[in-house]
């Protein structure tokens, strides 16, 4: 089996983007692939967060990704920071990356944008993400569009990485989904659906109380020209709306088009079918809420099990490159 890594950061209530992008095909790839999936809290302190609600999105990300499906018997579910090679092969590439390959970064340009103190960790943070891929020998790496570059630095950091010291790390690539792969906002359809982004009426929450999501969707932004079509470029409101009707009855955009003429229809539609989807997610983080003791558990066997490898890996690394071995 072919091995999978993606992670997440616990910045926030996951959302639909967060769902339909990256872990509803997480959950897919446990029974074909060998899949590690981290909790990224490492990553989470790019942003400004206090500490005692960054230890507790951590533990309630876990929670979620386990209601949605993630099930530590199939895959390998763990904590960025539990392992700490992590931040070790890290410091290795950021030793071999260069500061015009980070400053093309369209996320630290987007982030950093009219700031005027910029933390380095934003700047740095896309090599902590190639060693969370690399770190795992993963040669996929299923995620939403938003993080094709960065899968794309990984790439190029391996590459240069076995040109320069010998082959050591498995060159990844991104595996991102035909349809789902950039949910937008509902209320700015022209940007995608985020976590650290406050967009509450935009923003379609992965569990989101029913009355909630129709609310959201009846309000979703459209246009006036009230032909029901999927063009994203010119439709982007109506087009999102087909999509996550698309994704969640399992036909296409296109397909899904033909059967609304009016706009009302085609949000109570995608309303009805996000409930449902969204339904067994809810149910599922209820029961598990009432035993936190067992996701603990769960993340310390996980981390214990990434651990092998991740150290493995980082010791082949640290050879290459020139580090005296220990004893
Ligand atoms: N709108 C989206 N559509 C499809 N996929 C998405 N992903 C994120 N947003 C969308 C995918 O979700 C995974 C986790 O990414 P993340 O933790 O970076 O999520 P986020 O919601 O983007 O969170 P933030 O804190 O708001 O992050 P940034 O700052 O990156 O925007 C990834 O696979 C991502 O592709």
């Amino acid at each position: 089996m072919s091995r999978v890594l993606s992670g997440i950061q616990p910045s926030g209530d996951l959302h639909l983007g967060n769902y339909l992008g990256a872990i509803r095909n997480w959950a897919a790839d446990q029974d074909i692939h060998d899949a590690f999936y981290c909790i990224v809290d490492l990553h989470a302190l790019t942003l400004d967060i206090d500490p005692a609600e960054l230890r507790s999105r951590t533990f309630e990300t876990a929670l979620d990704l386990l209601a949605a499906g993630l099930d530590p018997q199939r895959c390998t579910l763990f904590v960025q920071s539990h392992v700490t090679e992590h931040v070790q092969l890290s410091w290795l590439l950021e030793c071999t990356a260069t500061m015009g390959e980070l400053s093309r970064m369209t996320q630290f340009k987007d982030k950093s944008a009219g700031k005027d103190s910029v933390r380095v960790g934003l700047f740095t943070y896309p090599v902590l993400q190639c060693a969370d891929i690399l770190l795992y020998d993963a040669e996929r790496v299923p995620v939403g569009d938003d993080q094709r570059q960065h899968v794309e630095l990984a790439r190029e950091v391996a590459i240069r990485f076995n040109y320069r010291f010998g082959d050591t790390l498995v060159v990844p690539e991104a595996s991102i989904p035909k349809v789902g792969a950039r949910v937008m906002d509902l209320q700015h359809p022209e940007r995608k659906m985020s976590k650290s982004i406050s967009s509450p009426l935009g923003t379609l929450l992965m569990l989101e109380e029913p009355e909630e999501i129709v609310r959201k969707v009846k309000k979703a932004v459209t246009d006036t020209d009230g032909e029901v079509r999927y063009d994203p470029e010119a439709k982007p409101g109506v087009s999102n709306l087909l999509e996550l009707l698309a994704v969640a009855t399992g036909g296409t955009p296109d397909q899904v088009a033909g059967s609304y003429e009016r706009y009302g229809d085609l949000k109570s539609a995608t309303a009805d079918a996000l409930v449902e989807m969204l339904r067994p997610i809810r149910e599922r983080r209820d029961v598990l809420a009432a035993d936190p003791g067992a996701v603990f558990r769960l993340l310390a066997l996980g981390a214990a099990k990434a651990r092998e490898t991740a150290s493995a890996t980082y010791g082949r690394a640290a050879e290459a490159i020139g580090l005296l071995t220990p004893e």
